[in-house]
């Protein structure tokens, strides 16, 4: 057992916005296969690949028609399977993204227990009649709005997402049965890992209760959720070195923790670094509450600064308010996407040296930045209408190449708009440029594979100059991390190893970040 998960590199493919190869403006399976080189030369350790199964595409995948197929705007089957051989041999793991909270309302499941309220797939789901004329609960959705729609038959069926997304009732054991079927299902086609979507929703308090301040949630981290994913890990357990990652959004570290105890997930998303404002005190305290609450509980930290859910962090580390908000490009607050990289850069440093696994949303390597100039009439995102937020802004295509849009993404016509200001942030405009962020990041993913102090040891803080951030890694390796508004001298050190941006003959710039050798 190597553990792999415990300090790998693991980037994030979104196949709609990754490379198109058969022109159709969106991204596919084989776009993935002829680009596995740039992952490669980045030297990430795994992929994860955003849902990529049968789906009407009502919330971009994450309405899963079938966990067994492929969408044919992806690809097939075959071309996946062989997608996971050519990354086995280009030494990257793979990683398939379950939805078990929801199916699609096209799933045979709901189709038969809409069809019929005497189906036994009527008790997958939660079909209740109404009070009267109301519905049975007033419970907000996760993209804002009611959860219930009314069946032609008169009972009401919940969905936490959008009404194409029904939730599955984790009560009944053929839901449960399914799952670990899907598991093995794709554990026996060689993949790696396994990362579970919207992990801490999917058991409600069958009493239907409405949701009361400090009373128990009726659907978050419900605690019989722990059997489901004890039960996963049974199943992982039965093959080698396979990984259960939760996207568990939760505030409270201690309740956090409690889904990566030994029998159940091996890592979980924090996002509570990946919402951290751009402030020494605040990242500081977030760092040791990671580190803290992970230690107790034996499980590897994971550090995330972007996703597709999420307004690009070269956007938000541009606002000059940095209280980070899921909505923050509606408020009009500029952008200094000057700024907004430096500091980018600066985090790659601290991310991919911090101990634990760290995630690579793809373009982050690219320093892309949110695009906010969609029309709304392009927007595809459901949360859009719902939240009054779209998350397409953090989904655009990527740029390959070239001098104007696509870049190379696809022959055809993109499925959102790239800004024309990224010619300079393509892969090949890059390339060979040491000041680029793609350097940056392949020289920073290089050395931390090299590098002893960057594996399985632990951190250890140490005074430099205040609003400075500055830690050991093994007894050799420091990072140095400038937040404050000044230049400040370095520490005493052998040899810098990396620097997110130039130095000032001895002293690091604000908003800069290093690695040095002591
Ligand atoms: O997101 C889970 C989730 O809780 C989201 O509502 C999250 O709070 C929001 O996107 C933040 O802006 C997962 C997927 O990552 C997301 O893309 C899906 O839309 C959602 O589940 C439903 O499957």
């Amino acid at each position: 057992m190597v553990q792999w998960w415990r300090d790998a590199v693991i980037y994030q493919i979104y196949p709609r916005s990754f490379a198109d190869a058969n022109g159709d403006g969106v991204g596919d399976i084989d776009g993935i296969r002829a680009r596995l080189g740039h992952l490669r030369d980045l030297g990430v350790d795994a992929i994860w690949m955003s849902p990529w199964y049968p789906s009407p595409m009502a919330d971009a995948g994450y309405d899963v028609a079938d966990f067994r197929d492929i969408d044919p705007v992806f690809g097939t089957l075959a071309g996946a399977e062989a997608l996971i051989t050519e990354a086995h041999e280009a030494g990257l793991r793979m990683i398939v993204d379950i939805v078990p909270n929801h199916v699609s309302s096209e799933h045979p499941w709901f189709k038969a227990a809409l069809a019929d309220p005497d189906a036994k797939e009527r008790d997958y789901f939660w079909f209740r009649p109404g009070r009267g004329a109301e519905m049975p609960t007033n419970w907000r959705g996760e993209f804002g709005g009611t959860t219930w729609t009314q069946a032609p038959d008169g009972e009401w069926y919940l969905h936490l997402f959008t009404p194409e997304q029904p939730d599955l009732n984790w009560e009944h054991p053929d839901v449960r049965a399914e799952f670990e079927d899907i598991l093995r299902f794709w554990f026996d086609r060689g993949v790696d890992g396994i990362r579970i979507d919207s992990a801490a929703l999917l058991l409600k308090d069958t009493a239907l209760p409405e949701v009361i301040d400090d009373a128990p949630h009726p659907f978050h981290d419900q605690e019989g959720i722990h059997d489901v994913y004890r039960a996963w890990r049974r199943v992982a357990d039965e093959y080698e070195d396979r990984a259960l990652i939760g996207e568990v959004w939760m505030p409270e570290v201690d309740r956090f923790a409690r889904y990566l105890r030994p029998d159940e997930l091996h890592a979980a998303f924090n996002f509570d670094f990946l919402g951290c404002a751009w402030d020494p005190g605040l990242m500081r305290a977030c760092i040791d509450r990671t580190l803290h609450a992970h230690a107790a509980i034996g499980a590897p930290a994971t550090w995330v600064l972007s996703n597709h859910d999420v307004t690009r962090h070269v956007t938000r580390y541009g606002r000059s308010d940095t209280t980070f908000s899921f909505d923050n490009n509606l408020d009009g607050t500029p952008v200094d996407l000057e700024l907004g990289t430096r500091r980018a850069r600066a985090a790659a440093l601290l991310s991919l040296s911090l101990p634990g696994a760290t995630y690579v949303y793809q373009g982050e390597e690219l320093g892309l930045w949110e695009n906010e100039n969609i029309p709304v009439a392009e927007y595809h995102d459901p949360m859009w209408g719902r939240r009054g937020h779209s998350r397409d802004g953090c989904r655009v295509p990527l740029p390959w190449s070239g001098d104007e849009p696509p870049f190379d993404f696809t022959t055809g016509q993109p499925w959102l708009p790239q800004p024309a200001e990224w010619k300079d942030r393509t892969v090949q405009a890059q390339t060979g440029d040491p000041s680029s962020m793609l350097e940056l990041y392949r020289a920073a993913i290089g050395l931390r594979r090299a590098e002893e102090g960057l594996h399985r040891s632990t951190m250890a803080w140490f005074d430099a100059a205040p609003k400075v951030l500055a830690y050991t890694r093994g007894p050799g390796f420091a990072c140095v991390l400038n937040m404050s508004d000044a230049p400040v001298p370095l520490p005493a050190h052998r040899s810098c190893l990396l620097a997110s941006g130039p130095l000032d003959g001895t002293s690091l710039p604000p908003d800069t970040a290093v690695w040095l050798r002591l």
